[in-house]
């Protein structure tokens, strides 16, 4: 018996984004979803959209995330089967600027879980090593990772941070493979009241925990 397809292919999916309601935000495409940026303690929006075209906001590590953001859509001109699909004017490509090579990390300011949901766009490499932590900025625990699926077309990933709901989380972004798909795309970092009702995936089951400096060695089961 053919299996029943979706009606809709997980490429095109990810491309149609619901944008409704009072805090519609513009962007120069469907990607941005309805939500709220984090904010500091003075309440200021962090960067976490990159729409200063700024690296303000996060730190980084190592060459891969030298001269980012990268503004507009740079992936299409380059090889027509794909698109950057970013959420407004900047976005994070590690690619565009120095090729699959570079290595680094680029880490957020921490902010407060002040809502249950959590999505942000995620693309470029499938391998584990180029990567989005979501880390608990007082344990460094990491919470949930996801990554690309070795296309460059950004796609909403949503976390369900509501166990997490007062704790202090940041978002790191890790590229730590040269080869082919060495890379790592992301943008629009976002806070929901409720699940966004948006095509999406899940993320990466939380990996194993493990131990911090400076904590005790975890013990473990025998082999
Ligand atoms: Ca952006």
């Amino acid at each position: 018996m053919t299996p029943i397809r979706p009606p809709m292919a997980p490429a095109l999916a990810l491309t149609v984004v619901l944008l409704a309601g009072p805090t519609l935000l513009r962007a120069d495409d469907q990607s941005t979803a309805v939500g709220v940026l984090p904010a500091d303690a003075q309440g200021r929006p962090l960067n976490l959209d990159f729409e200063t075209g700024t690296l303000d906001d996060w730190t980084a590590e190592g060459d891969a995330f030298r001269d980012q953001p990268i503004e507009g859509d740079t992936v299409s001109p380059r090889r027509g089967d794909m698109k950057s699909n970013h959420a407004g004017r900047y976005w994070i490509g590690t690619f565009e600027r120095l090729g699959d090579e570079p290595g680094g990390t680029l880490t957020s300011v921490p902010f407060p879980i002040t809502h249950p949901f959590a999505s942000f766009l995620v693309a470029g490499g499938a391998d584990r090593g180029t990567r989005v932590e979501l880390v608990l900025a007082d344990s460094g625990r990491v919470i949930a990772e996801a990554n690309g699926e070795n296309t460059e077309d950004l796609g909403r990933v949503v976390v369900d941070l509501s166990e997490h709901r007062g704790e202090r989380l940041r978002i790191r972004l890790v590229d730590q493979v040269s080869g082919g798909w060495g890379h790592l795309n992301f943008d629009d970092f976002r806070l929901h009241p409720e699940r966004p009702d948006l095509p999406a995936r899940d993320p990466l089951p939380p990996p194993t925990p493990t131990p911090t400096p400076g904590s005790p060695p975890r013990s473990r089961p025998p082999r």
